[in-house]
């Protein structure tokens, strides 16, 4: 007999399958083991629960997923940076990219703020506050904590960013939990992996899904012709640029070229979008020949 769960923890090969309260412990049929987006965290699945461990036989379809982070069927992705470790604008600008493409909220969180001038945070959040919720937060006192919760009441949302930037503590906090967190090394200021798995927690009314860090070096699963699509702060200049399909790199009479110019749209976002461009574009001829 055929039963239907969600997947809420993937760890050593194992799914954890949530059925009514119940979790049960499975492994998978072959074919939908070792790729990427085999199973996710967060997946529905039909499983079979008469020997232990259970065994999950179909992927129901989903509403969307990401692989870095590994989830699917998520409203939210709360990206998280902070002070130390460094941010990679790099990798926020992808995880919004995938977030668009996939439908989902983003939402950028700067954590310890704690740690920093209040101006320091804003700084960093003002270049993206005109296309996303942004919020400063601390998981060390709590600080913002109340004012997230209330954005995401209801919804199944995502933790994602690199490692140490706080989001386990942050889910310690919120739940009162003490989940194991890791240190930042102060040689070299960068964070190591503690979190090695991935798991959804219900808090705040909502599902929190927490996640290992993780940088994308990987191509994105785009074509570079598509990447201003998924620039909202692009899409109000991007109409009158003088060649329709234009790729905002250098074409002549580019709006948005124009309005990097002017400063109304954020410059270093533009260059890291060249750079993304070129990356994703050099990546599919790598792999075309
Ligand atoms: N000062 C301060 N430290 C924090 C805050 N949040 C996390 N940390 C510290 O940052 C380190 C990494 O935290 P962790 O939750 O493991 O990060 P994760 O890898 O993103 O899950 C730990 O030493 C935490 O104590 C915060 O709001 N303020
Ligand atoms: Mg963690
Ligand atoms: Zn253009």
């Amino acid at each position: 007999m055929l039963f239907k769960g969600k997947v809420v923890k993937i760890l050593a090969g194992k799914y954890w399958v949530l059925e009514k309260n119940t979790q049960y412990i499975c492994s998978a049929r072959g074919v939908l083991r070792n790729t990427e987006e085999g199973i996710l965290v967060g997946d529905n699945v039909t499983f079979e629960r008469a020997e232990i461990p259970g065994r999950i036989i179909d992927v129901l379809p989903r509403k969307n997923y990401l692989v870095r982070p590994p989830v699917a069927n998520i409203d939210d992705v709360l990206i998280v940076v902070a002070k130390e470790p460094k941010p990679d604008f790099i990798l926020v600008d992808k995880i919004l990219i995938n977030s668009y493409s996939q439908g989902i909220r983003p939402i950028l969180c700067y954590n310890k703020i704690d740690l920093v001038e209040y101006s320091e945070a804003y700084s960093v959040l003002s270049a993206y506050s005109q296309i996303l919720f942004t919020i400063g937060i601390s998981a060390e006192t709590g600080f913002g904590l109340m004012e997230l919760g209330n954005m995401i009441k209801g919804r199944s949302v995502c933790l994602a960013g690199q490692s140490a930037v706080g989001k386990t503590s942050m889910l310690n906090t919120i739940l009162g939990l003490n989940l194991k967190t890791g240190e930042l090394s102060d040689k070299i200021k960068k964070g190591k992996n503690t979190t090695r798995h991935v798991e959804i927690y219900k808090a705040l009314g909502a599902e929190i899904i927490d996640t290992c860090g993780f940088s994308m070096l990987e191509n994105l699963r785009i074509h570079e012709g598509e990447l201003a699509y998924y620039y909202p702060d692009f899409l109000d200049y991007s109409e009158t640029c003088r060649f329709k399909g234009c790729t905002h790199i250098s074409e002549p009479g580019c709006s948005v070229k124009e309005a990097v110019g002017k400063g109304l749209i954020d410059k270093a976002r533009y260059e890291r979008y060249i750079r993304i461009f070129k990356e994703i574009k050099e990546n599919r001829e790598k792999e075309f020949y």
